[in-house]
């Protein structure tokens, strides 16, 4: 029996709507909860406020230092809890991210990941490889542990069900637990997850943040001409889905090097690119290879992303990702290799025939590429994995690798249906934002597959009257308000090419 269990029960000899919230730091055993042991540091009571309702805020960490924000409904719990993914490289606690959860009766949590932080800066895990660890998979589990325990001793009964959501970085989260601790949720929605943040996402990045740079380190590429690489490939490509309206419904059926008028020995034009540019092209949209041109990532950008380009691969002082304060510079001095080159090394170095291969050790870490879900499929998990095609931070083709082969290991299209779904969103760039709907109710889709046995085979995605910002917070509250939405659409689940 673990040790805390006869704690909490003398704590739940009080009545348990009686007890304050300040008793929780009085309950036992946290720290010696196993593999968990936690430390609160704070919990008060918040009055209802903002369309959020009163709730309990507690927190805490996890030894040594995995931070987290567990808040409870004081009223109307709806007995479940939803743990909020982070994004980037996290160090810091995205409660906000969680509100529309909170004011649906969820008790809701959210870890740093174990360090502090801007979200796009790796110092913390120069030369730390507990620190690495933590990022890497054990904060979010040992966070849940911690959250779960917390709940039952506040309501005097466990959670009825816990599901996890978050994107990007939280997309990888959310893999991470249904591959490695799939106990620990009923249902997970993965967005645009970051597949294996020091492999093929860093290699994407590397690659593409080079791809645009001539020998003298000086853009090919200016953002006027992706504009007009931009319009024609939409003047080819748009209307092969039925619909011209801007988005390209599923890109792979869009021939970019057709699309795109050569000038062949003429003269540079506005409407035909140089062999140069249509060299930084097929860098982008082909993807990351070695000088013998074998692939290293399933794919590139797709076409109709152009819009997400500058200036993140393509910018007057050179590709976004390649700042000084840039996911490229981050991921390469501290993260991606098992010994850190530090702040001193540039990502320039990066030898794609010689160096993808010593990636792997930090792998072993990182990746939630693993398609065996056999044990999260059998304790009945759900997985809701989303993705938009226009997204250039994670490659889409990446994401549908993984998927098919899930459904290859997991028994086939049909087989793996039952528990884990994909749904590719047109026009939508990394998480939000894009020509595209990128507003959906993915809670909602959740919570009736899980709990009603009602799978989603089709989902409706709204695209809003006011664009969401890229971390756009707060969240939009379900219900949306009509006025709120300029138009939705609905997005399959993908079953296959
Ligand atoms: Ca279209």
């Amino acid at each position: 029996m673990m040790r805390w269990l006869p704690l909490i029960g003398v704590f739940l000899a009080a009545p348990v709507w009686s007890a304050d919230c300040e008793a929780l730091l009085a309950v036992d055993g946290l720290l010696e909860l196993p593999d968990a042991p936690t430390n609160l540091t704070a919990a008060a009571s918040i009055e209802v406020d903002g369309g959020l309702p009163a709730h309990c805020r507690v927190q805490g960490y996890v030894a040594p230092q995995v931070g987290f924000e567990l808040r409870l409904p004081t009223a109307d719990w709806n007995g479940k809890l939803l743990m909020q993914g982070c994004g980037g490289l996290c160090g810091a606690i995205s409660s906000a991210a969680c509100d529309d959860a909170l004011a649906r009766g969820y008790a809701v949590v959210a870890t740093d990941m174990g360090h502090q932080g801007p979200a796009f800066q790796s110092l913390w895990a120069l030369d730390n490889l507990p620190a690495e660890i933590d990022f890497a998979y054990r904060a979010t589990h040992v966070v849940t542990v911690a959250a779960k325990v917390l709940v039952e001793a506040f309501y005097g009964r466990a959670a009825s069900r816990s599901y996890f959501r978050g994107c990007s970085t939280g997309g990888r989260q959310g893999l991470v637990e249904a591959q490695r601790f799939p106990e620990d949720f009923d249902g997970i929605i993965a967005g645009a997850p970051v597949l294996d943040e020091t492999g093929t996402a860093a290699l994407h990045l590397i690659w593409s943040g080079r791809a645009n740079l001539d020998a003298q380190g000086r853009a090919i590429l200016t953002p006027a001409r992706v504009d007009a690489v931009r319009a024609q490939i939409l003047a080819a490509c748009d209307d092969i889905d039925g619909r011209r309206d801007g988005i390209i419904d599923d890109p792979r059926r869009c021939r970019w090097r057709r699309a795109l008028n050569d000038c062949g020995t003429s003269e540079l034009r506005v409407d035909c690119f140089s062999a140069a540019e249509l060299q930084v092209l097929d860098y982008l949209y082909e993807g990351a290879r070695t000088s013998t041109g074998r692939r290293l990532v399933p794919g590139g950008l797709m076409p109709g992303s152009e819009y997400e380009w500058v200036p993140y691969f393509v910018g007057r002082d050179g590709p976004a990702v390649f700042h000084p304060d840039g996911p490229i510079k981050q991921l390469y001095q501290a993260l991606i290799f098992f010994r850190d080159p530090g702040p001193g090394h540039s990502a320039a170095e990066f030898d794609f025939d010689r160096d993808p291969p010593r990636l792997a050790l930090m792998e072993t870490l990182y990746s939630a590429r693993n398609p065996d879900l056999r044990r999260f499929r059998e304790r009945g998990g759900k997985l809701i994995i989303y993705q938009g095609w226009d997204d250039v931070e994670v490659t889409p083709l990446n994401i549908i690798d993984y998927f098919e082969t899930v459904q290859r290991t997991m028994g086939g299209r049909e087989s793996a249906r039952e528990f884990a779904r994909l749904f590719m969103m047109p026009g939508v760039a990394h998480c939000r934002r894009g020509p595209g709907a990128d507003t959906v109710d993915w809670l909602g889709y959740l919570e009736r597959w899980v709990e009603q046995g009602d799978a989603p085979d089709l989902v409706t995605a709204h695209h809003l009257a006011k664009e969401q910002t890229y971390l756009g917070l707060p969240r939009p509250r379900f219900p949306l308000p009509a006025n709120a939405v300029a138009w939705t659409r609905n997005i399959a689940a993908y079953s296959g090419r």
